[in-house]
């Protein structure tokens, strides 16, 4: 696939999309914005609901590759997921399909793997094809998207690189997201990486930074072509010494999907 330039960005009002707004022109993309909600500054952004099929036919027309970060990013009733995560991304792959668009770059999530150990001390790093154990309707909604992706790859050779992104904020938090740590320059760095590279059929790859203490199997995102160049580290004392280490007692502190793990479940009532 020859390399893209103008790039559908979905979710360009959120944080992540936010970030990338400034971070991915530098790479040459030209970007073409969506989200529900007006995008602040951006007059010519798209305005538009996933599931508005003929919306997202018309803002997919042109396009060279998409950027998918629209949805729900964290746990809430099934029924808003089903539309947003479920049912939206259908209407975004049939867009894509119709328009011959060649490749997506999906926001996935740790929380499809959510109920994965994490590695003790010695333990091997995850690896990207451990069995996916979501730990909430947003993780599974993940999950259905990675199925999704491979589902249009091998039916209509769209090309997908499914990200599972870790935790993607300007900096880390809490002691768990020490290790699963994305720094913003890092998760443009895969998104060119994941935009750029040869032949990737439906290809999952996890979205961390180079962290001391990381989790996860990085292998298949650097064989994109990523280079991650941060590191939480940085961040490690002044988060420990306010927090203190993970406890072994704790299920959300041993499990890759933290508090999403042990939150109670949200029903509609
Ligand atoms: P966010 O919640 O800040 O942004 C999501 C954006 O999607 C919002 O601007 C919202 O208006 C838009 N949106 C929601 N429903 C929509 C719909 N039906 N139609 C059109 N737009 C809709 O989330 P954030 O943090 O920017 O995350 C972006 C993506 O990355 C999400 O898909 C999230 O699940 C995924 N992700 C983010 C992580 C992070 O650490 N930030 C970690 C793992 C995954
Ligand atoms: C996610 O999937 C969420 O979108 C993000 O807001 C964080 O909660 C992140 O996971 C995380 O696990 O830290």
């Amino acid at each position: 696939m020859p390399a893209p330039r103008t790039v559908l960005l979905t979710g360009a009002a959120g944080g992540l999309g936010t970030l990338m707004r400034e971070l991915l022109p530098p790479y040459g993309y030209t970007l073409r914005l969506l989200d529900l909600r007006p995008v602040e500054g951006e007059p010519d952004a798209i305005t538009a609901d996933l599931c508005d099929a003929g919306a997202l036919r018309e803002a997919v027309r042109g396009v060279d590759a998409i950027v998918h970060l629209a949805g729900i990013s964290q746990e809430a009733p099934f029924e808003k997921i089903l539309k947003a995560n479920i049912e939206g991304l259908y209407h975004l792959y049939e867009a894509a399909r119709a328009e011959g668009v060649g490749r997506i770059v999906f926001a996935s999530s740790n929380h499809a793997v959510g109920y994965t150990p994490r590695p003790r001390d010695g333990d091997p790093l995850v690896p990207v094809d451990t069995p996916r154990r979501p730990d909430t309707f947003y993780g599974l909604s993940k999950s259905f998207g990675e199925d999704l992706a491979q589902f249009y790859w091998d039916k209509h050779g769209l090309e997908t690189v499914s990200v599972r992104i870790g935790s993607c904020f300007p900096r880390p938090a809490t002691v768990r997201s020490l290790s699963l740590w994305l720094s913003p320059a890092d998760a443009a760095r895969l998104f060119h990486a994941a935009l750029t590279a040869g032949h990737v059929g439906h290809t999952v790859v996890y979205g961390s930074s180079a962290n001391t203490r990381l989790w996860w199997d990085l292998t298949s995102a650097r064989a994109l072509g990523y280079t991650p160049r941060d590191d939480s580290e940085a961040y490690a004392d002044e988060i420990l010494a306010a927090q203190g280490p993970l406890r072994a007692d704790d299920e959300a502190h041993t499990r890759l999907g933290g508090h999403f793990v042990t939150d109670p479940p949200i029903w509609p009532h």
